[in-house]
């Protein structure tokens, strides 16, 4: 047996449990925290980290612009599936997980509720980690007194007998698409093009894909109403929707490998679905009408 060798730790114990260990600052630069939309309650889900598909750079983009009193991650945050068969982690991953420990830090409620695709986790139940809660489901009571519950929403698939969902995006079938998505969409931008999700059209166009979506949302709200809650809010099927359902919400918060949708709580309770895509090409519209203006006044000057 070797010696423990006390010389190879630094002299600074302390050191290794130090706060001041945790990257003072992620690859991708944050961007300025005090212009950030503030609303009550953020969700969002499927963002599939670890798997090429992922859209980082947007969710990059969203977190750095956006801030809430409590955030949920509704689940399939991180790809263990795609791990397992091919590690991949680029920065851009790394810089997620930081903002969303950074955001913890300062003070964000954040409620992590594992999916199947990070079901790992799911043992972890009960547990805290850098201040992120990590659960089963959870409920959430609105501003202005609705209680929703909120899950991922794969413990439906086995109500749903006829598995269409997966048919449709089998795990293969639906990497593909995701790499080809990519691909589209990075041609896109070389032409100047603004972002667009090539299964969210084939979804649209595929009958038996819309059927499962409708049936699916259909399930998931009548045993939120069973368990006596206003609504419920989860993921899972990569659809951004909000229905009202008998009498009860059904609210997805989509996905961030190709909707790149989020659900927000305002202040006074009103919720809504954002499009991030949408935001960010608004925001640049905003931008260079900005710059022209500034232009025009400076040329008439
Ligand atoms: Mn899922």
């Amino acid at each position: 047996m070797t010696d423990f060798m006390l010389s190879e730790f630094p002299d600074d114990l302390a050191e290794l449990g130090n706060v001041a260990t945790f990257p003072a600052e992620p690859k991708i630069p944050e961007q300025a925290a005090e212009k950030r939309r503030k609303y009550r309650t953020i969700w969002i889900s499927d963002v599939h980290l670890g798997a090429k598909g992922c859209n980082a750079e947007m969710l990059i983009d969203f977190l750095d612009n956006t801030d809430s009193e409590t955030m949920y991650l509704v689940g399939d945050i991180i790809d263990g599936w795609r791990l397992k068969k091919k590690f991949f982690w680029p920065t851009s991953h790394n810089d997620i997980v930081w903002r969303l420990l950074k955001r913890a830090k300062r003070g964000t409620r954040i409620v992590y509720i594992p999916g199947n695709h990070d079901e790992m986790f799911r043992q972890f139940t009960g547990l805290n980690f850098g201040g992120i809660e990590i659960r089963r489901a959870a409920f959430h009571d609105t501003a202005d007194g609705r209680r929703l519950m909120v899950l991922h929403g794969d413990e439906f698939d086995a109500v749903m007998l006829s598995h269409r969902w997966l048919a449709f995006v089998g795990d293969t079938a639906y990497h593909l698409m995701m790499t080809l998505n990519q691909w589209v969409n990075r041609a896109r931008q070389a032409l100047g093009m603004p972002y667009w999700s090539l299964s969210k059209a084939a979804k649209h166009k595929v009958k038996n894909a819309v059927e499962f979506i409708g049936k699916y949302e259909e399930v998931v709200a009548r045993a939120a109403g069973e368990r006596g809650v206003d609504g419920v809010v989860c993921g899972h099927i990569h659809t951004a929707e909000f229905r009202n359902i008998d009498g009860v919400e059904y609210w997805n918060d989509g996905d961030w490998v190709e909707g790149c949708n989020a659900l927000v709580e305002h202040h006074d309770g009103r919720m809504e679905i954002l499009n991030w895509p949408e935001e960010v090409a608004g925001r640049d519209a905003e931008q260079a009408s900005e710059e022209l203006a500034a232009e025009t006044a400076k040329a008439a000057a």
